[in-house]
């Protein structure tokens, strides 16, 4: 495979490209590189190839003649690519895809960038190897020919292992032992000692999961994974932040169809489905609110009747989801209650079918650290002095569309999952 660099530093490839395996790649002809300066290409005696940005502002922008002209030198590439962190992100997928070609030109950026004509003049594919920004392309370069060089037959000392590897399949890589079997107390794990190939493969398997699920669960869900993985993850213990996150129903102050403030009363479907979604997610509680005393009683007549009545023995589930479930005067109390259970004043987070900015993912980051407490409106929605108790407002669901009336327990189960939800 053939490289052709376009940069105005080549010297910046000499040690990186004369090291270890790709100075053997190089030494054995599966990898050619060829440098190709836009200076040479420059006009001028001074060999310009920067100029000041039309528009003004700081710093210098890249010619778009000796770049141009460097690239005609390589007309014939098909692949042509262009370092710069407005492109398509570099994955381990890309790399394997690249590693098809028989020549690539990687042209490396400088100074603030380059004339925006040069994309237009040649076709260029903008890649990006992360969400940060570099001198220049010359660093960029190198990530894409070292991961790219890796799939090139003959270049792994032995060509399974590049396919084992973190992220070909998907999943972070387990972790590695190697001699002494004991140091400093801390032994290799036994079942890598005993010579049980299956075992190994699963246990290795298994610690793979583990790790992906702990530090890049994202990963997981564009992973194909079997049952009996699914099962593996399922039963692992959660870092649960759904204790951590309550729910209270308000119905009172809530808005009637007047933009009146009132009280609504008690909805049995929102008692049960909210309660099954509190339990369903492991959340800290989930608190019924209203001021009314007659409408208390029958919540907790009802709770009673599903937890420790009759109903209790034959409905075991629906047992444990209402047990959860607790009935309060107004917020004031419910904010009380769960200072005495955490020991820490909830942020008070509300949701509104109308306004709201905040993503919900704002509240995931919170649950690592505060107790969260959610609250929903009844009725035509939260009253305005409640909305101004709060720290934020969220985002409201399917704000694409005109319509906008999901029922308040519909309402919870979205959010609830798109805080807590799983990515596999
Ligand atoms: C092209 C255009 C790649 C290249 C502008 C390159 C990050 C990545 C560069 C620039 C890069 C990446 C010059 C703009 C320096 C900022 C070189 N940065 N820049 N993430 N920089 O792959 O100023």
């Amino acid at each position: 495979m053939r490289f052709y660099i376009v940069t105005i530093f080549p010297e910046y490839f000499e040690s990186a490209l004369n090291c270890g395996q790709l100075k053997k790649a190089r030494d054995k002809g599966l990898l050619e590189f060829v440098w190709i300066n836009p200076r040479d290409f420059a006009k001028d005696k001074h060999k310009t190839v920067d100029d000041k940005p039309y528009g003004g502002g700081a710093g210098m922008v890249m010619l778009v003649e000796p770049l141009d002209k460097a690239l005609t030198t390589v007309a014939h590439v098909r692949k042509k690519i262009l370092l710069s962190a407005q492109g398509q992100l570099f994955e381990q997928k890309t790399a394997k895809l690249l590693a098809q070609e028989k020549e690539i030109v990687l042209v490396c950026g400088r100074y603030e960038g380059i004339d925006a004509r040069l994309e237009q003049l040649h076709d260029l594919e903008p890649i990006s190897i992360g969400d940060y920004v570099l001198n220049g392309g010359e660093c960029a370069a190198l990530v894409l020919i070292e991961a790219v060089s890796r799939f090139l037959p003959g270049f792994m000392s032995k060509q399974s292992s590049v396919e084992e590897d973190s992220f070909s399949h998907g999943l972070l890589e387990h972790p590695h032992y190697t001699r002494p079997e004991q140091y400093k107390g801390l032994r290799v794990p036994e079942v890598l000692l005993s010579g049980h190939h299956a075992k190994i493969s699963s246990w290795r398997r298994q610690k793979s999961l583990e790790l992906t699920l702990k530090r890049r669960p994202e990963l997981l869900s564009q992973t194909q994974l079997t049952q009996e993985e699914r099962r593996f993850l399922k039963q692992l213990p959660k870092t649960s932040l759904g204790k951590n996150l309550y729910l209270a129903l308000l119905h009172h102050p809530v808005l009637d169809k007047f933009q009146k403030v009132s009280t609504t009363s008690l909805t049995n479907l929102d008692i049960h489905d909210i309660s099954r979604v509190s339990a369903t997610f492991g959340l800290g509680g989930y608190f019924l609110v209203t001021p009314l005393k007659d409408q208390q009683n029958l919540a907790k007549k009802l709770i009673k009747h599903w937890t420790v009545g009759p109903s209790s023995q034959l409905n075991p589930d629906r047992a444990k989801a209402l047990a959860k479930t607790q009935v309060a005067t107004n917020l004031e109390e419910v904010i009380t209650r769960i200072e005495q259970q955490t020991g820490q004043k909830p942020v008070l987070v509300a949701t509104c079918a109308r306004e709201g900015s905040e993503p919900l993912f704002k509240v995931r980051m919170l649950l690592k650290k505060h107790p969260v407490l959610l609250v929903f409106g009844t009725g035509y929605g939260l009253a305005k002095e409640v909305l101004k108790q709060a720290e934020f407002i969220v985002h409201p669901i399917g704000l694409a569309q005109q319509y906008n009336h999901l029922s308040v327990r519909s309402a919870v189960a979205i959010m609830v999952d798109r805080i807590l939800g799983e990515f596999y």
